[in-house]
């Protein structure tokens, strides 16, 4: 609630503490940020906030690293020239005016993101469905949370997550599924652990196709056929059934449609040997998981884009949704269902109807939500239908019903499924905006007018995260050159569209305050988002305001943990709605072409397509390259070893990136992370390569399945340059930039042979400076070949030609931090093998840099046994801790490997 307790902006000598909120993931970690000089000097977990108490994971510790000027977007620009703020506001206002007049409305639209501020996404959605007059706005949130919007929609009436984050240390049962959370919600993932370790009866199933990290927290692993959870679901429906463990008041008060269910879902999944055979698990596992759901009180079920990214999405989401509703398992402490929402503000996009089928304030196109909307913004016109959601967005723009568009803080040329169509939509585009943070980016790469946006730690504003809570994002800094927050410049040009009376805002405050009011207008307790109780809220209490979860009015003044405990849904009788689902195959299934499935998703220490997490030195060294992961039998069938390159194809596109072999991934199934853009590596297009497929309800596109082949590729030659200065990605078949603490490496490979690697390496340094002095030494057997540049004594640029991997980066990377090379070490730069070869490998510990080979060299040395050992040891995991998994599967891996060579 609003208050003016310890928080906010307090003067400590000449420095000043502000408290915000992390800038990724819908955890919605709050910060502590001491900033002196327009910088911020430390930056720590805020003990006081309810989301993580004082925890930080390794991307929201380093996120003071990523606000740099370097790479930003600075000026606005129109056709490339640089512009004043008032042409680019007049040429954006101009482009749309023109186009709705000569096209009509709907021949204009905004791609939005749930990255956005609650505030900048308002105003983004009233212009669009209030005074411009279609609904052709939605976001990148279609591809995140779209079907757990959908599925709540059908069950609850209302898009509303019923539970909070203290349920989980609350909880007797933790079921994950769909969800790697030791990598994406890594604080979650903390409180988890710490859960169990004070209460040790909390059991742990995760539900994934993958082993992952997560399954360090886990005491039972469901490895599912992907794409087979509402079998997996509806076979517990059936148990809970047969079992009789029904809350039978519940299902009486509150819950409509169980009869019809219960027949419908009868007839599939009858016993525990079907639903086993029909995802491809072990007996013994489905009953263990089934047992203690059953005859667990205190359930809660996370599920996050394992669930949601599929063309069954909502139905997945729905058949955990039941058996939550037949057992009365919902807004208790310790149960219920609870999405983990990705994006920090995913929630405040939906508050704000930033979905193309939504209106405001969760608000939909019913006939009086219509009216209610335009009375309250008194607008002159208002979209009555709803308007195209992304994949059916970028088609229009492609075949020209769309002629302008405006991107804000999302880049869907890499993110968007059958990507190579949204590229060329933008580029056969009229006129497209953008507006973004930095300069050079996948999609900025077609902006007619590109729009520099102030980042996080540069704005004002409000987030909330997957538990309803609503905090307050604060500026720390100023913003670089003319960069403008999001709302601003929205506001700017709907003023220039000739929408005064509507936008005249002077602060986020301002916004805040309506969208609170709009939220409460002609409610009468008939929609779930209701924040009335912060409609009057001074410009000092905003400033102040601590984080609360919603609703907030007369009824909970306070805020409110959770909803539905006593029923009181959304729906016409206040019920909620069981859907019978059935479990179906993704719509393109994989056949003799394609015989192998695709699945995506994230890596740890990576955010999304890295315009941000790549700026930190720290977070490029968790894994330098992309790459796939496949099992060992799959890749004995396709000739494949550890580290070659594969090319993957699907219908669609096609990538190659390198493989990294594993028994954690079915034969089946191929993974693949989603972070590297085409600015970064310019063959793991990965967006291009997956299919198109949507859920029905939600219009998700299903990221997680794509039938693709692959086949190895052997280049001729592979290669490291590393060098002080960025270069434009050099044109082989295969390169990826990795920063480092001394400048960049690229790591390259190619078809055809290159004879003179002197003179190319020139041809890729624009301004190279003078008086370098060339040191190589060639063998022919291996063949490699070493060339380095100096410049006055100090390495400039070194590359490494081998046919072998290996490369000691920890002793080259001293020699580029040395400003003199003695002859000593020149002469070690061409001939110490042994220097070059010992590698300490893949870094684990992103905080200390520690590297996978040295943990596994001191665990083997030292028979290290526990993470706190091998803490000691290497420093590895004594900070943020979210390579604890990590360490924890080499020392179980070693630990295996120890046994069998004992047993020998
Ligand atoms: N480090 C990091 N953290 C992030 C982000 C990031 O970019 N980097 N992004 C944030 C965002 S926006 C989001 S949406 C979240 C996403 O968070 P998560 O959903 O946890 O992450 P993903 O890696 O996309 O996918 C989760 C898991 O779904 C599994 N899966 C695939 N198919 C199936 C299936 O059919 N059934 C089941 N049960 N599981 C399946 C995958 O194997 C994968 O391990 O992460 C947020 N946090
Ligand atoms: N194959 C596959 N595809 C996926 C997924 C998957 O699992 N598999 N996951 C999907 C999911 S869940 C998501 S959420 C999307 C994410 O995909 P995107 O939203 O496309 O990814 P981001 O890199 O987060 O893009 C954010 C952009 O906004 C810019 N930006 C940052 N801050 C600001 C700001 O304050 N204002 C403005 N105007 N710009 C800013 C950044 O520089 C960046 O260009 O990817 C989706 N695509
Ligand atoms: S868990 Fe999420 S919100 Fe918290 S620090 Fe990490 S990235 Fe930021
Ligand atoms: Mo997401």
């Amino acid at each position: 609630m609003s208050s003016s307790s310890s928080f906010s902006s307090v003067s400590v000598m000449s420095s000043r503490i502000i408290d915000t909120t992390c800038a990724y993931c819908g955890v919605g970690c709050g910060m502590t940020a001491e900033v002196e000089n327009q910088s911020i000097i430390a930056l720590t977990g805020d003990t006081h906030h309810p989301a993580n108490h004082g925890r930080l994971c390794v991307k929201g510790s380093t996120l003071a690293d990523t606000v740099r000027t370097e790479g930003r977007l600075t000026q606005p620009s129109v056709s490339g020239q640089p512009v004043s703020w008032n042409e680019a506001i007049s040429t954006v206002a101009k482009g749309f005016s023109d186009t709705i007049a000569r096209y009509g409305a709907d021949a204009v639209a905004f791609y939005v993101s749930g990255q956005l501020l609650t505030e900048d996404y308002y105003v983004a959605n009233k212009l669009m469905k209030g005074y411009i007059g279609s609904a052709n706005i939605d976001t990148n949130s279609r591809l995140c949370m779209s079907s757990s919007v959908a599925g709540h929609k059908r069950a609850f009436g209302s898009d509303t997550v019923p539970n909070s984050y203290e349920d989980l240390e609350q909880a007797r049962l933790i079921v994950l599924t769909g969800s790697n959370t030791a990598w994406c919600h890594p604080v979650l993932f903390q409180r988890i652990k710490h859960a169990r370790q004070k209460n040790p009866e909390l059991k742990v199933v995760v539900i994934d196709p993958r082993e992952t990290d997560t399954l360090a927290i886990a005491d039972l692993h469901i490895n599912l056929k992907a794409g087979t959870d509402v079998a997996l679901f509806n076979g517990l429906f059936n148990y809970l059934v047969q079992q009789d463990r029904l809350d039978h008041q519940y299902l009486h008060d509150h819950v409509n449609g169980f009869e019809q269910t219960q027949t419908q879902l009868a007839g599939q999944q009858r016993s525990i040997a079907d639903v086993a055979q029909q995802c491809d698990v072990d007996e013994n596992r489905i009953q263990q998981f089934y047992d203690w759901f059953t005859n667990t009180e205190q359930v809660v079920t996370c599920y996050s884009q394992g669930v949601n990214q599929s063309s069954r999405g909502t139905d997945k989401v729905n058949s955990i949704l039941n058996c939550h509703l037949i057992t009365g398992r919902i807004g208790k402490p310790g149960c219920g269902p609870l999405s983990l929402t990705g994006q920090p503000n995913a929630m405040g996009g939906r508050e704000v109807g930033g979905l193309a089928n939504t209106l405001a304030a969760h608000m939909d196109f019913k006939e009086e939500d219509i009216a209610t909307v335009q009375q309250f913004w008194n607008s002159p016109t208002i979209a009555r239908q709803p308007g195209l959601k992304a994949v059916d967005l970028f088609s229009a723009v492609d075949s020209g019903r769309i002629k302008a568009i405006w991107i804000m803080a999302t880049n869907p040329v890499v993110s968007l499924p059958n990507a190579s169509i949204v590229s060329r939509a933008l580029q056969r585009c009229e006129f497209v905006v953008v507006s973004d943070i930095v300069a050079q980016g996948d999609t900025s790469a077609f902006a007619d007018v590109l729009l520099p946006a102030a980042g996080w730690g540069e704005k004002d504003g409000t987030v909330t995260n997957s538990e309803r809570r609503i905090s307050r994002q604060r500026r720390l800094l100023p913003s670089p050159g003319e960069a403008r927050p999001d709302w601003r410049i929205i506001c700017d040009v709907a003023i220039a569209m000739g929408f005064q009376q509507g936008f005249e805002f002077n602060s986020p405050a301002d916004i805040f305050r309506e969208h609170a009011r709009l939220s409460g207008y002609q409610n009468h307790g008939q929609r779930d988002f209701d924040i009335s109780a912060l409609a009057e809220i001074s410009d000092g209490e905003y400033d102040t305001l601590m984080p609360v979860q919603w609703p907030v009015n007369q009824q909970y003044p306070d805020g409110c943990k959770r909803l539905f405990k006593a029923g009181g849904f959304f729906t016409p009788n206040r019920k909620a709605q069981l859907i019978a689902t059935t479990c179906h195959p993704p719509q393109y299934a994989t056949d003799q072409e394609y015989p192998l499935q695709l699945n995506s998703g994230r890596s740890r220490d990576h955010w999304h397509t890295m315009t941000r997490t790549e700026l930190a030195v720290t977070l490029n060294r968790h894994r330098s390259e992309p790459w796939v992961e496949i099992h060992p039998d799959t890749a004995v069938q396709y000739g494949i070893e550890a580290g070659h390159w594969i090319r993957i194809d699907s219908q669609w596109g096609n990538i190659r990136v390198r493989a990294t072999i594993s028994k954690r991934i079915r034969p089946e199934q191929i993974f693949v992370p989603i972070h590297w853009s085409r600015q970064l590596a310019n063959s793991a297009w990965l967006g291009a390569v997956v299919n198109p497929a949507v859920d029905p309800f939600s219009g998700q596109p299903e990221s997680k399945h794509t039938p693709v082949r692959i086949c190895s590729w052997q280049p001729a030659w592979q290669a490291k340059l590393l060098t002080r200065k960025a270069l434009p990605l050099p044109a082989v078949d295969y390169c990826v930039r990795e920063r480092t603490s001394f400048g960049f490496i690229y790591h390259l490979a190619g078809d055809e042979t290159i004879d003179h690697w002197q003179s190319w390496l020139f041809q890729q340094f624009s301004d190279i400076p003078g008086g370098l002095q060339v040191v190589t030494q060639r063998n022919a057997e291996p063949m490699t070949l070493r060339l380095s540049l100096l410049h006055q004594q100090q390495l400039f640029a070194a590359l490494l030609v081998q046919q072998h991997d290996p490369f000691n980066r920890q002793w080259l990377t001293e020699l580029f931090n040395r400003s003199t090379l003695d002859g000593e070490q020149m002469a070690m730069l061409l001939s110490d093998d042994e220097q070059l070869a010992n590698d300490p490998g893949e870094t684990v510990c992103s905080c200390h840099a520690v590297g996978k080979n040295t943990i596994i060299n001191a665990i083997q040395s030292q028979r290290l046994s526990s993470e706190k050992e091998v803490g000691h040891c290497t420093r590895a995991g004594t900070n943020c801790g979210s390579c604890l998994p990590e360490i924890r599967a080499l020392l179980q891996a070693q630990q295996g490997l120890m046994m069998e060579l004992e047993n020998t």
